[in-house]
């Protein structure tokens, strides 16, 4: 047996100095750059082990011995969203095995496919409002993109309408549901022994917050069960929707946490792969040109269909590769944390003990040299194309996990993925896009997810096209 490596501690405060507050991610990465893939630290007397490397995931990855941990920023997110899918503890709560079996086929290919004209429509609006603008406008590309995937979840989970394209102020939901998400974020990072009073105003905006989520989604739900309709969307799966395995039906409690938990999880993951797939294209012409080349060639100046996006192999194939290779390098859920059932080994010779949490870094996994080679930290789409893929991923499993592991996996990868290949050839076949500032350096902003910070471009209508 070996000692894991990691930095010395202080007394008292362990290693808490080694983070960077404001982005801590970055701190983990220089930390696994200098120790290596399997590091420790230690946080006010509680171990962390971080992993990176291919061969050491693909062990935590067996559900078997490993499974997801509700780790710090989890827990906040839970005061608001109890055992809802994402937050719960997994199987041992009754709830999630409910949840996530009726749901599992709401978010199966067809189920999906149905809910292609709301998606149509919210990305249409985006097309017409920078169209309007015009080439003079600065988009501020996190923005918007937030405000369509937001508009677009909430249109396909609830029947909801934002119309967060026309307010500069958000909606008082979205409003609440950022400063949840920010405050979740802040009360994670800070040790458990600052000083609570200080906080005092932060923590009553926090239940504020939750409590508008909470009563503003039992009021959607009311309405829909005053006034049923034969929609096939999620809150209708949720209420209508009958456990194949216990007979039983989500609570109302239950409904109401996974409305929310849909919210948070489907909008701030998929405007990060939007906002760093445009960055990645608008850095790399070829890629970007290839990209649009296949647009033009599959879907010419015809509206874009559902078909388009499921039977052309051209656009199966060639563009999600620029969003696998975007969520390569860039994660937006840039952390899973996981840890052991039982004491045990791993890597031949790192003793873990049960319960201790193990981060996988994910953008350090998903550049390990074993896998990716020399140019692990080049964009390059071409390695993603599906039989390159597939093979990969058979020779060397689990080497990358932007939707996380198993059975906590993301549910709703097949709607982000519907979404993510209509928005982007539908913005691809109407616009030709170029950097505000050409010189632009990646910067990059940490919540609970990962965004390019100060990231603007502008949108030149094609003559080509129109
Ligand atoms: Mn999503 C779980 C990434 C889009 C709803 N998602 C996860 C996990 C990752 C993830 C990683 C595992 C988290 C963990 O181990 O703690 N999700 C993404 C990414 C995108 C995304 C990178 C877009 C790109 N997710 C979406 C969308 C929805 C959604 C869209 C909803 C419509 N995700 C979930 C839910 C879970 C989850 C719900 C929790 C599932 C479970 O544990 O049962």
């Amino acid at each position: 047996m070996e000692p894991i490596p990691g930095p010395p501690g202080r007394p008292f405060v362990g290693n808490l100095p080694d983070l960077d507050p404001d982005n801590p991610l970055q701190s983990l990465r220089r930390l696994s750059e200098r120790y290596g893939p399997i590091y420790k630290f230690t946080i006010a007397g509680v171990d962390r082990i971080v992993i990176s490397s291919q061969a050491l995931c693909d062990e935590v990855c067996d559900e078997k011995k490993f499974s997801k941990m509700v780790s710090a920023g989890l827990k906040e997110l839970r005061n608001g969203v109890h055992d809802g899918l994402f937050t719960s503890k997994g199987p041992e709560e009754k709830n999630w095995g409910i949840a996530h079996r009726v749901l599992l086929p709401t978010f199966g290919p067809l189920a999906i496919k149905s809910m292609f004209d709301e998606m149509h429509d919210i990305a249409a609006q985006l097309v017409m409002k920078w169209a309007r603008y015009g080439p003079e406008h600065t988009i501020h590309v996190t923005d918007d993109f937030t405000r369509l995937t937001l508009d677009t979840i909430a249109l396909c989970t609830m029947d909801y309408r934002f119309n967060s394209y026309y307010h500069e102020d958000m909606h008082p939901f979205v409003e609440a549901m950022t400063g949840f998400l920010a405050i979740s974020g802040r009360r994670a990072r800070r040790p458990g022994f600052a000083p609570s009073l200080f906080f005092r105003s932060e923590s009553q905006k926090y239940w504020d917050d939750i409590e508008l989520l909470r009563k503003t989604s039992m009021e959607v739900i009311k309405a829909r069960q005053n006034d049923p309709t034969d929609k096939k969307d999620l809150l209708n799966a949720m209420l209508n929707g009958v456990d194949p395995k216990t007979g039983e039906k989500m609570t109302e409690e239950s409904i109401m946490d996974n409305m929310i938990t849909f919210l948070i999880a489907g909008h701030e993951t998929t405007s990060g792969l939007f906002s760093f797939a445009f960055y990645h294209m608008l850095k790399n012409p070829e890629a970007y040109q290839q990209a649009q080349r296949e647009v033009d060639e599959i879907i010419g100046n015809k509206p874009i269909t559902v078909e388009h996006l499921s039977k052309l192999p051209f656009l199966n194939a060639v563009r999600p590769s620029v969003l696998r290779e975007t969520l390569r390098l860039h994660p937006s859920a840039p952390m899973i944390v996981l840890s052991s059932k039982e004491d045990t080994v791993i890597g031949g010779k790192y003793a873990v003990k049960k319960g201790t949490p193990v981060s996988i870094l994910l953008s350090k996994l998903q550049a390990d040299p074993a896998v990716w080679g020399e140019d692990n930290e080049e964009f390059r789409p071409e390695r993603m194309l599906d039989e390159e893929f597939e093979r990969r991923n058979k020779e060397l499993p689990n080497n990358w996990k932007p939707f996380g592991n198993g059975s906590r996996g993301c549910i709703g990868r097949p709607f982000a993925w519907q979404e993510a290949l209509l928005v982007t050839a539908m913005l691809l076949q109407s616009f030709n896009f170029t950097m505000e500032d050409p010189s632009y350096t990646l910067k990059i902003k940490q919540t609970l997810t990962i965004k390019p910070k100060d990231f603007y471009m502008r949108a030149h209508l094609r003559e080509d096209r129109s």
